[in-house]
């Protein structure tokens, strides 16, 4: 053999270790058809966690705490990354004692798969299907990575971008898989579990609250339309059988809650209209939902507040925290611990299991989803995530109107009578709508018909009916009162620091 001719122990490492990354990947994908024990890796490191002595789990959580499961998978991996790797480095002489090996990793993991106490026969099914691509796909590889089995080295050289290649490509795969079995897991937790009844429900939504006019979003908003925003780049996955809510600070004593126990508290349901200080001028960043939730002035007075506290400092589980003056928990707008949207369980995008609601603020700095943390204290001592970028530490929702119908820009015919009808959505939460106004062109502004209104907490739906709808272009502007006769003002701001305002106006053509 030639220097060159020489097997290269490095890429046949790195063929090993794609050969047990393909192992694993083939592996998860096809348990998605199996229970979830079935992935050899979870089999793997739950059989671990029943073999080893007490001590060392108890070690083991006094040193990584909840982190403990992800220390373990971690350890995991790399041991299993260094074995195969090393197998494959053997391989580069040796590939048929290096396929028993990685045969007989696979075999190992089956077997284990099978002593799991929630598995049957066929669980081991999915880690044989791993072994099985694997083995053949590792010696393919040994001999494509050994410099005299190919005839040039560009050959050699594709061949190890496509090993390079799907090593990605079966990482990618395991963690797609993994994710879709961790999200049915948690489904299945979250299935133990049922929303109380309300000890105390909102007014039921009179039928009028909705105009009945083409166009209009429905006056309470679908869970799966309702806007979301957060700083999340991926949504939280929280276990509500391991959750906690801790409640602590400027209190006599502090509280911490299980989800069973939150849910075994008194619950009443809200309608509020919830609006992010980002929403532009005629934005539609404002739903409406009924919230089921225990209120927050129960809990706070379960912990007593010291003098001296100000405001609540809600933190979610993903770091992000709002500050919400004390009063607007403690007062009588009945701010809630959230656990049902609409009748559902809050859904994973919007906090599930557990989040703030708090009428008449904007969401940054009150409505704290996947909540895991309420700290009492004061605006002196404490800033939320929004506040040290640029946002006001207070939020007050500004008072608001919008078009929906017609949209801007579009064209309108008359009906029969010559008239066009023009609809909307307007709010003023804590205040509530007295009135809403639209203006045709720079002519004299009209009052428009109010739905229902359901508290002052929740938007209300107007209509106008333009009686002599002249062809051509036209703009229409609204503008709404408050209940405290407030008028909205034109001046426009924009949505930083503490949100927009300004009248929303529309570009419309009558044929
Ligand atoms: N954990 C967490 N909660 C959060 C946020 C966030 O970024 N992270 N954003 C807030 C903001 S800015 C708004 S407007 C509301 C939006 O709630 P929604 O997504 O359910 O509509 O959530 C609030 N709660
Ligand atoms: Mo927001």
């Amino acid at each position: 053999m030639t220097a060159r001719d020489r097997p290269v122990p490095w890429w046949s490492a790195i063929a090993g270790v794609v050969a047990g990354l393909v192992l694993v990947a083939v592996a998860q994908l096809v348990s998605l058809a199996f229970s979830s024990s079935s992935a050899p890796f979870v089999a793997v490191g739950g059989g671990f966690i029943d073999i080893i002595p007490p001590w060392v789990k108890d070690l083991a959580i006094g040193l990584f705490g909840t982190k403990d499961k992800l220390v373990l998978f971690a350890s995991m991996i790399t041991v299993y990354v260094l074995l195969t790797g090393l197998n494959g480095a053997l391989g580069a002489r040796r590939p048929r004692i290096a396929a028993g090996v990685q045969a007989g990793l696979g075999l190992f993991a089956a077997i284990v798969v099978l002593t799991r106490a929630d598995t049957s026969a066929a669980d081991a099914l999915p880690t044989v299907a791993g072994t099985v691509a694997a083995v053949p796909l590792l010696v393919v590889m040994l001999r494509a990575v050994r410099p005299g089995s190919t005839e040039t080295t560009w050959n050699r050289r594709r061949a190890l971008v496509g090993i390079g290649a799907l090593g990605v490509g079966a990482i990618a795969a395991a963690a797609i898989a993994r994710g879709v079995t961790a999200s049915r897991e948690l489904a299945r937790r979250a299935a133990q579990y049922v929303l109380p009844d309300p000890v105390a429900s909102a007014e039921p939504i009179p039928e009028d609250a909705q105009v009945d006019l083409e166009g209009m979003p429905p006056y309470v908003t679908p869970n799966a339309d309702f806007y979301r925003i957060d700083t999340a780049l991926a949504v939280p996955r929280v276990d509500p059988t391991s959750w906690q809510l801790r409640i602590h600070g400027l209190v006599d004593h502090e509280l911490t809650l299980s989800f069973e126990e939150l849910l075994a508290e008194p619950m009443i349901t809200r309608h509020v209209t919830l609006a992010c200080v980002s929403n532009p001028v005629g934005g539609e960043l404002a739903g409406n939902a009924t919230w089921l939730g225990v209120p927050v002035r129960d809990l706070l007075e379960r912990v007593g507040i010291q003098d001296g506290a100000d405001m609540v400092l809600s933190r979610s589980i993903d770091g992000f925290t709002a500050s919400t003056p004390l009063e607007a928990l403690t007062d009588a707008r009945d701010s809630l611990v959230a656990v049902g949207m609409n009748g559902q369980p809050l859904p994973q995008q919007h906090g599930y299991p557990v989040r703030m609601v708090v009428p008449g603020l904007y969401g940054y700095v009150s409505a704290t989803k996947w909540l895991t943390e309420l700290k009492v204290t004061r605006f002196a001592d404490d800033v939320a995530y929004w506040s040290t970028r640029g946002w006001s530490e207070r939020g007050p929702i500004k008072i608001a109107s919008r078009i929906d119908v017609p949209r801007s820009s579009q064209s309108l015919t008359p009906d029969g009578a010559g008239a066009v009808m023009l609809g909307g959505t307007a709010w003023a939460q804590q205040r509530g709508i007295a009135a809403v106004e639209v203006r045709i062109d720079d002519g004299d502004w009209r009052e428009a018909d109010l739905g229902a209104e359901v508290t002052e907490d929740t938007w209300v739906q107007w209509s106008l009916r333009w009686e002599d709808a002249a062809p051509g272009d036209h703009t229409a502007t609204v503008r709404a009162t408050d209940g405290e006769g407030e008028v909205q003002t034109d001046e426009q701001a924009p949505p930083a620091p503490n949100g927009a305002s300004g009248w929303h106006r529309i570009d419309i053509t009558v044929e």
